[in-house]
């Protein structure tokens, strides 16, 4: 049976701005404060999906949430109406409402890991949505970020979701940006690559010194014994602290791998020569032929890669064997990345052709071609039992455009953040986005 990779494109909410919301991410530090184009982003997020679908590849599109979140601030004791609450928060704690509002949900390689069923014990397709712990504007995600999910992929015979792990920093889990899958085909069993930045209860392992680690390797085996993987198809590795401490606060943002290919930094983990061995070995007992390029950095450097993006490219397999890479403008932008993807492409290597896509207003706050997807690997049965409504035709994509256009605006600031307008124009928009998607009832406003 035919299996795919399907890329499932978070799309931007209508709250986008630039908060300056997590410390160690440098784009989303360093651009605090600027006033974003919510429309703008919404819009360049749905032309990668476009533009992936046209060249044939199977993609989705996985909605929204609801912000600002008056769930989550009436937790923090503001009360009364919505528009008090919002008013509230605004006047006692800017801070909180500003956390409330973030679009950061767009960014879904974070939002779960999704285990292929060729990997999982009860051959179903396992998803563990992510607590995202370390920062509090994104711990507030994974209750929506369940109900979506399982929206998409509602058929209890070929999916299986678990709940967020618990929301504790020793199980800090920020999803499928530190968990990358290696097989020879989609549809048989592989090797499932767990990156993480410490330990929460073994000493022996270093841990950044500036900078949080926001995956635990405590939180990365839970989700492998949730999702019944079995101990010859995992491989667990722990990120270079160094790097974390310069600015690669996911392991995306340093290497990404795919079908029997890893692209990595010379500088991502620590004892690299050890973990290519293990994949090597595993994935040949899995009848696969582990390949790996390793970016030297005297050819490009940590901060290069932090500044261009260039890992958290989208690594694809084409129907003749060979790779794509989907890379964010800015690798254009830098002269010391764009020549090593120049000579990358005409070596005859496995990478033949790169893509650029301009992704500005996501990338400012730190999120790439990468962070923008979630990849589910799927049968074509599996393939046909998820929720028709999310799976990207050209029809959906009209469809989206104009609802990006009728109800985004093209600017916010902070100050538009406190108008209790912006809630009832995020409500509307995705009251309509659910029947658009055909999802159901999802948000807090049609739940409660
Ligand atoms: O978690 N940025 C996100 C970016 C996530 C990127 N995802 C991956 N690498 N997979 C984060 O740091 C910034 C929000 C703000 O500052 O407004 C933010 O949440």
């Amino acid at each position: 049976m035919k299996s795919y990779e399907v890329n499932f494109d978070g799309l931007v909410g209508p709250t986008h701005n630039y908060g300056g919301l997590s410390y160690g991410n440098v784009a989303s530090q360093s651009n605090s404060q600027q006033s974003s184009n919510p429309k703008e982003a919404a819009l360049q997020g749905l032309a990668k999906m476009k533009a992936l679908m046209e060249m044939g590849f199977q993609q989705g599109v996985l909605a929204p949430q609801e912000r600002p979140d008056v769930v989550a601030l009436r937790r923090l004791g503001f009360a009364g109406s919505d528009a008090q609450v919002i008013e509230r928060a605004a006047k006692d704690a800017m801070p909180l409402l500003v956390a409330s509002c973030s679009a950061s949900s767009m960014w879904v390689a974070n939002a779960a890991t999704v285990s292929p069923s060729a990997d999982t014990a009860d051959g179903r397709v396992h998803f563990t949505a992510a607590n995202l712990n370390c920062k509090y504007h994104r711990s507030i995600e994974h209750p929506t970020t369940s109900r979506v999910l399982g929206a998409m992929f509602a058929d209890q015979q070929h999916f299986a979701h678990h709940a967020a792990l618990p929301a504790v920093a020793q199980f800090g889990d920020e999803g499928a940006a530190n968990h990358t899958r290696f097989c020879r085909d989609y549809g048989q069993a592989g090797v499932e690559f767990f990156v993480f930045g410490r330990s929460a209860f073994d000493t022996r392992y270093p841990a950044p010194q500036k900078y949080p680690a926001r995956q635990t390797l405590e939180a990365s085996q839970a989700v492998a014994r949730l999702h019944g993987l079995s101990d010859d198809g995992v491989v667990y590795a722990q990120q270079n602290p160094s790097v974390i401490d310069q600015g690669v606060f996911h392991n995306d943002v340093i290497a990404v791998g795919n079908g029997e290919v890893l692209f990595y930094h010379e500088d991502a983990f620590l004892e690299t020569d050890k973990m290519l061995a293990e994949l090597d070995a595993k994935l040949g007992k899995r009848g696969g032929n582990f390949q790996s390029i390793c970016v030297p950095r005297s050819q490009v450097t940590v901060e290069d890669a932090v500044r261009s993006y260039l890992f958290n490219s989208q690594l694809l397999s084409r129907a003749d064997g060979s790779m794509l890479l989907i890379v964010p403008e800015e690798c254009r932008g830098n002269e010391r990345v764009w020549q090593y993807l120049q000579g990358l492409t005409s070596s005859g290597g496995l990478i033949r052709e790169v893509k650029v896509f301009d992704l500005k207003q996501s990338m400012q706050n730190g999120g790439g071609p990468a962070c923008l997807r979630l990849r589910v690997a799927l049968n074509q049965t599996e393939l046909a039992a998820v929720n028709p409504g999310v799976i990207m035709t050209a029809p959906l994509y009209g469809t989206l455009t104009q609802w990006v256009d009728k109800h985004y605006r093209d600017r916010l600031s902070e100050n538009d953040l406190a108008d209790p307008q912006l809630l009832l124009e995020c409500r509307t928009a995705l009251d309509e986005l659910t029947q658009i998607l055909k999802l159901g009832a999802v948000y807090p406003f049609q739940i409660n």
